[in-house]
């Protein structure tokens, strides 16, 4: 049965048979407005982006719970946003808009009060947005009998609604995450926190692109980038006791005695974290985090494949509870820009840093544009001047082509296979505070994943 409640969604009835022809599953809920499509990206490597028409882009954030594959080869309970009626995801959509833009999400809490057991109210927080609105009147803390029951206005389950709208003012990487929630007819519990409810995944990234350009980070010319190799890198961590707590709705789990175990990179402990962007065997994990480049060439002609003369930018944030000192190996970062602001002088004066790690701390966003340069431009042509040990006295790792030289594969030692395809670099990167590259003890897994290098274009390169 169909019936208009909303006062703002009371259409004539013509208006109301075609809607029932075109779209009667949009009603189902009668608060919910049918949204424009949006859509999701599907490149391989990357930022993988969730886009709506402009200039007011409007998005549907659905709670819905799942699993996660982690690298022990367990599975995680999880709780998460995802875009519309899709499948559970983890982490949430990557939400990218443009500066000025007028930005609607609507937040549709699909747990119904059985399912999951601990089925919570969920609000959602846009840190470093200003001036948001929750249907249309100030997003703001909640309070019930002057105790604080979550960060913004509340969707309550049951398919219950709560309409989000921001000015995208400063463009920036920023995270969006929930403020908790308390269901209308229930008392303050675990299952309110946004400490939980945050640590249970519900959390994802927005972009909010430049005026500039979508090459740009910020309005500056020094933050241009090769939009070809933008990458994101969303920290997390997981204690599989709580999840495992909240998926037997059991109210006793002590959050004094939360202990992250497992510590994720887009969702996704390594080796998964490397894999492709929607790799088939991770089919609620779609994000991963390789980020392949080529060598920074500022001197081939411009018409010339090679010519490669702008960085690249991983964009870093960390949903987690302590400090992640991520680092790529190799070379030095530039950073650019934190949580949504350019490091920049009162006068625009570039306050930019190279860095060699990263720490990202909790609630923290990070830009940070990072290139790879061929400096002694070393070739079989141009060899290294000191003789290349026997590659029989070696131990090299998987990855290895068999030659020091970029775009060279050579022949490996009888019974070392390798994972090399067109003779890259591979540049591990990796959070630093070593007890964090685990997955509940198994070591070198977790946030860690690699910098690939390809050979200049053209290339033989998959
Ligand atoms: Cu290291």
């Amino acid at each position: 049965m169909l019936r208009f409640t909303h006062p703002r969604a009371r259409p004539t009835l013509a208006l109301a048979v075609s809607f029932v022809l075109v779209s009667s599953v949009l009603l189902s809920s009668a608060a919910v407005r049918p949204t424009a499509a949006a859509t999701q990206d599907l490149n391989t490597s990357g930022v993988v982006c969730t886009t709506s028409p402009g200039p007011n882009p409007t998005f549907t954030l659905t709670t819905r719970a799942g699993y996660i594959n982690l690298p022990d080869g367990t599975t995680a309970y999880m709780w998460g946003f995802s875009e519309g009626t899709n499948p559970f995801q983890h982490p949430g959509p990557v939400l990218c808009v443009n500066e000025g833009d007028t930005v609607t999400v609507i937040l549709r809490n699909s747990f119904t009060t059985s399912s999951p057991k601990s089925a919570p109210a969920v609000s959602l927080i846009f840190p470093g947005q200003e001036n948001v609105t929750a249907d249309g009147v100030p997003s703001q803390p909640q309070l019930v009998g002057g105790a604080l029951t979550s960060l913004a206005q509340a969707a309550q389950p049951g398919d219950g609604t709560v309409t989000y709208s921001f000015v995208a003012s400063k463009p920036g990487t920023f995270l969006y995450e929930s403020g908790g929630g308390q269901k209308t007819s229930g008392t303050p519990s675990l299952y309110s926190s946004p400490q939980v409810q945050v640590r249970m995944g519900l959390f994802g990234t927005l972009i909010v692109r430049p005026s500039m350009g979508a090459n740009y980070a910020y309005d500056r010319a020094d933050s241009q980038f090769n939009a070809s190799t933008e990458f994101l890198a969303l920290l997390s961590e997981i204690d599989p006791y709580l999840n495992a707590a909240v998926l037997k709705g059991t109210k006793a789990f002590n959050m004094n005695n939360y202990h992250p175990r497992y510590w994720l990179i887009n969702g996704r402990g390594f080796p998964d974290s490397i894999a492709d962007n929607f790799a088939t065997w991770l089919p609620s994990q779609p994000y991963g985090s390789l980020a392949t480049i080529h060598p920074l060439n500022t001197t081939a002609a411009p018409s010339d494949p090679a010519y490669n003369p702008l960085p690249s930018i991983t964009r870093y944030l960390s949903v987690g509870t302590e400090d992640y000192p991520f680092h790529p190996h190799g070379n030095n970062g530039k950073v650019i820009g934190r949580d949504g602001a350019p490091l920049a002088g009162p006068g625009g004066q570039d306050m930019s840093f190279d860095k060699f790690s990263v720490n990202i701390g909790p609630g923290q966003t990070w830009d940070v544009l990072f290139s790879w340069r061929d400096n002694e431009d070393y070739s079989e042509a141009n060899p290294i001047p000191v003789s290349e040990p026997n590659l029989q006295n070696l131990t090299v790792g998987m990855f290895y082509g068999g030659s020091p030289y970029l775009g060279v594969q050579e022949p490996m030692p009888p019974g070392i296979s390798t994972l090399n395809e067109c003779g890259e670099f591979y540049i591990i990167a990796h959070n630093h505070a070593l007890y964090q590259i685990t997955s509940w003890g198994v070591n070198m897994t977790g946030p860690i994943t690699y910098t690939r290098v390809d050979p200049p274009l053209p290339n033989n390169c998959p």
